[in-house]
């Protein structure tokens, strides 16, 4: 199961956060991707600096043939044309496309902008990726510590 979350709390020239998260799921179903299921999406409160605009977040199970390092740089495409460009960690953004889980694997290669961490290495600690992805992949856990997305969620509210 190939498992990607989305975020936007800008605006670009797809239009507010809603419409671009909207258009984002819409380019994961082009080839060499197909999108298999898309869950609602979530208006959140920001994760680190709290004077930005809340997101929205969703999370989407899609198919490809393509392997990882060729999907990373299909999501950084999307991103792209969706007005991205690459500020402070945490800052605001037009639109964020992580792989959450490629098939289980685990893998961590390369440096900066273009390293991939496999699993995402953030999963646990982030709610906003969580809620969506247990609305879509229920049965799914943690390639590395087999933890399912309800556990997680449950032990960050605690
Ligand atoms: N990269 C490595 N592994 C991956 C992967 N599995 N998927 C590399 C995608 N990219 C991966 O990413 C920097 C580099 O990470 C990429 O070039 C890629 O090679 P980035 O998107 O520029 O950096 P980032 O988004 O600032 O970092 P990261 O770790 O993706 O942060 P998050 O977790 O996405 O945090 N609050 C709410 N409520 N909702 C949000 O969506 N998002 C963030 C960003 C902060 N607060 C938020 C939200
Ligand atoms: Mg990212």
């Amino acid at each position: 199961m190939i498992l990607i979350a989305i975020g936007s709390n800008q605006p670009g020239p797809w239009g507010g956060p809603k419409a671009t998260v909207e258009r984002a799921i819409a380019s994961l179903d082009q080839w060499p991707l197909r999108l298999r299921c898309s869950s609602s999406l979530y208006i959140t409160k920001p994760m680190g600096p709290q004077n930005q605009p809340d997101y929205v977040n969703a999370v989407v199970e899609v198919e490809t043939h393509a392997p990882p390092q060729a999907l990373l740089q299909r999501l950084h495409e999307i991103e792209r044309r969706a007005g991205r460009f690459r500020r402070k960690r945490w800052g605001p953004r037009t639109l964020d496309l992580d792989i959450i889980d490629y098939h289980g694997l685990i893998m961590h290669s390369g440096r900066g902008l273009a390293s991939l961490h496999l699993p995402h290495p953030g999963v646990a600690e982030r709610s906003f990726v969580l809620e969506p992805l247990l609305e879509v992949a229920p049965d799914w856990s943690h390639p590395v510590t087999r933890a399912t997305a309800e556990l997680m969620l449950r032990k960050l509210n605690r």
